[in-house]
């Protein structure tokens, strides 16, 4: 290869993570958190290096991954919720301020944050990207946080 690649690799042994899952919408947000679990698990995570944080909704899900990223145990977080336009007034305001706060916190803290936040106009459309049509979100968030994890030790050894 004429060029350096570096990329994360979706091996997890080793690393501890968090998962910070949301208690608003809990129907939807148990299945992100059930995928998010098989991802971890099957990429050879330890369940003894993985930490479960509940918090009430998506607005409180930047608080406690800034906690969770300063605390500097976790090669990776992943945030999970469910906002559902038809049931929140407030839905812009709330994903919008959940969106900018995991956003800077990735990028001023460098602990990978992956956004498993979903944002649907129907409980319909939600339950399909929580493993019903659409796979589970939960899934894919923590398959980015494994990947970002393994990038970062890669960036960090450089
Ligand atoms: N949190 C969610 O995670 N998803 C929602 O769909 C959602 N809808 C809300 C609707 C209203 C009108 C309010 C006031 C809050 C809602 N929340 C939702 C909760 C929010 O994220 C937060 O937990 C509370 O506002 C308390 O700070």
């Amino acid at each position: 290869m004429p060029y350096p690649v570096i990329e994360g690799t979706l091996e997890s042994k080793g690393f501890k993570f968090a998962i910070v899952v949301s208690r608003f919408n809990a129907i939807i947000t148990e299945r992100l958190l059930g995928g998010a679990l098989d991802a971890l698990i099957r990429t050879g995570c330890a369940e003894k290096d993985i930490t479960v944080v509940r918090v009430p909704g998506s607005w409180e899900l930047p608080v406690a991954a800034k906690a969770l990223a300063e605390a500097g145990r976790y090669d990776g977080i992943i945030c999970l919720s469910a906002l559902i336009k038809g049931d929140t007034p407030h839905f812009d305001y709330i994903a919008g301020e959940a969106t900018k706060g995991l956003g800077s916190i990735a990028t001023q803290t460098g602990v990978p944050v992956a956004f498993g936040v979903l944002t649907t106009n129907t409980v319909e459309q939600a339950v399909d990207r929580a493993g019903a049509k659409s796979g589970n979100k939960g899934f894919d968030a923590a398959m980015t946080a494994v990947e970002m994890a393994n990038l970062m030790r890669k960036l960090k050894a450089k």
